[in-house]
């Protein structure tokens, strides 16, 4: 049994505790790992060891930076097929999946922010002949980085990439569901030659080491990627200390289907935003719209694409639909499908869970359910969706935006000025116009409303990492 240890001052070291979490591998509903119950004596060292790290390393030339995070990207890579086991048995989705998305976007994410930083301008401005003012960017310390269980390596490189890339140093604290790929990322950042304490990884519960994290006074930013609740929580916390603070939080994302739509096109991305990783991305299209004179036709092309994919064994190539991440949000996500059935809802497909070990729940469609259920109006986070007909443009919009949420939408039309005037109207971070999940990671990336805070990806990650100060200079 793999027993792992917090990652302080480039050190493997124990819980102050001395007690460990087990870690369930979701295929199986076996202990696959035990890992630190880390509190905040384990915060205080890891945040010591970033401030003793911070003079050095916010000094050291951009283009040694850029270098070394460029070397992990390439040790990432190398040890690309071991990380994507690691991810898929951890969490649960298909290897195939994790091959394709998680850790190849993680040594993305490390190599953009390793060449964005080159980059990187900064601006100036002449009040006439009287002074000139420039734009200070500097790092601010140790940042306090803390991400989610569904797209572990991924998120957690989209948050350390960014902050050690301008400067700071960091403390992480990954999801205490999937820890290893955090762990194997502590391993090969020694590799690559990181210093000491630029990196540092805290395991265990959120609601400890987490939150002692966020109430650290020498943690002055925080970027949490996680639930609407618990974010709240941190933002809380984070307050009273005036801490910079980035939210990336949950979502309920419509899917707008109108009826000029290229159906094929529609129905096979809308397979993948509906399911890809379970269901277990925040901005999968969970609400479906159609244009009522093409629900029918979309339905049945839909549901019979969904009877198609296959469930079970994450690490067989051949799986589409894998394991949920736990024993208690399977049984959060069939307590959806129960409720979906209370307010009237019909199960076109799926509803069950997979008679088998492990945490394995079949892709479900549900019809007939009106906007203010609650089934369309909480996050549930599985391979559930809902499909529902509306009969104007106006009434897209209205449905679409309904919730407390507003993190993502896609849209279905080959109407030009259909499609921008629809998408100004929506109260969405991201809208995707005939795609999904197509990313480029110069752009703006958050949510609105209850979807969070503040905008990270490309430039705007840079700018969230460092503290801009104006200097003028009277000439
Ligand atoms: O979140 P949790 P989960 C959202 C997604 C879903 C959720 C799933 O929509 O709602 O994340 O991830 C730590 N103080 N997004 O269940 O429980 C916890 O240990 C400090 C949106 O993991 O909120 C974990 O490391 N930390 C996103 C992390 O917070 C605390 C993309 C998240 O845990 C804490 C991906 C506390 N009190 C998922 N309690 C987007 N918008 O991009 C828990 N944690």
């Amino acid at each position: 049994m793999q027993r792992l240890a917090n990652f302080i001052g480039g050190a493997f070291v124990p819980p102050a505790s001395g007690s460990y979490l087990e870690d369930v591998g979701p295929a199986t509903g076996e202990v696959i790992a035990e890992i630190p119950d880390s509190d905040a004596r384990d915060v205080d060292a890891a945040v010591a060891a970033a401030r003793a790290a911070f003079p050095v390393w916010s000094r050291t030339p951009t283009e040694q930076r850029s270098r070394l995070l460029l070397r992990l990207a390439d040790l990432i890579e190398q040890n690309l097929e071991e990380l994507v086991q690691m991810e898929s048995r951890d969490n649960g989705k298909s290897v195939s999946l994790a091959r394709r998305l998680d850790i190849p976007r993680a040594v993305l994410n490390f190599r953009f922010f390793a060449t964005a930083i080159l980059h990187q301008a900064s601006e100036a401005h002449v009040t006439d002949a009287t002074a000139l003012n420039y734009t200070l960017r500097q790092p601010l310390g140790v940042a306090g980085l803390i991400s989610p269980w569904n797209l572990p390596l991924y998120l957690l490189s989209w948050k350390i990439a960014p902050a050690i890339a301008s400067g700071n140093t960091c403390v992480a604290k990954p999801s205490e569901l999937t820890p290893l790929t955090a762990n194997r990322l502590a391993e090969l950042s020694l590799e690559a030659g990181i210093p000491a304490g630029v990196i540092n990884i805290v395991h265990g519960l959120g609601g400890k080491a987490g939150a002692a994290l966020t109430k650290h006074p020498n943690v002055p930013l925080i970027s949490f990627t996680g639930g609407t609740v618990t974010g709240a929580s941190v933002a809380a916390n984070a307050a009273p200390l005036f801490k910079k603070l980035s939210l990336e939080l949950g979502g309920k994302n419509p899917n707008l289907i109108f009826a000029d739509a290229d159906l094929d096109d529609a129905v096979a991305t809308s397979l993948r935003s509906s399911f890809w990783n379970q269901g277990e991305i925040c901005l999968c299209g969970s609400r479906i719209f159609v244009e009522r004179s093409a629900y029918d036709a979309f339905l049945e092309r839909f549901i019979a694409a969904t009877k198609q994919l296959r469930i079970g064994d994450p690490s067989e190539e051949t799986t589409d639909i894998g394991a949920l991440v736990s024993e208690a949000h399977m049984q959060k996500v069939l307590g959806y499908i129960e409720l979906a059935k209370e307010e009237g809802g019909t199960v076109a497909t799926g509803g069950n869970r997979v008679d088998r070990p492990g945490f394995f729940v079949e892709p479900t469609i549900i019809t007939g359910l009106g906007c203010d259920r609650r089934v369309l109006q909480e996050e549930i986070f599985g391979p559930v969706v809902t499909v529902t007909p509306f009969d104007s443009e106006d009434e897209a919009i209205a449905f679409a935006n309904s919730t407390r949420y507003g993190l993502s939408a896609t849209v279905w039309t080959r109407d030009l000025q259909r499609a921008h005037r629809v998408a100004a109207a929506l109260d969405s971070g991201t809208i995707w116009i005939n795609t999904w999940l197509l990313r480029d990671l110069r752009v703006p990336f958050g949510g609105m409303k209850e979807s969070g805070v503040g905008r990270e990806g490309g430039m705007h990650s840079l700018e969230f990492f460092t503290e801009a100060k104006n200097v003028c200079v009277k000439l």
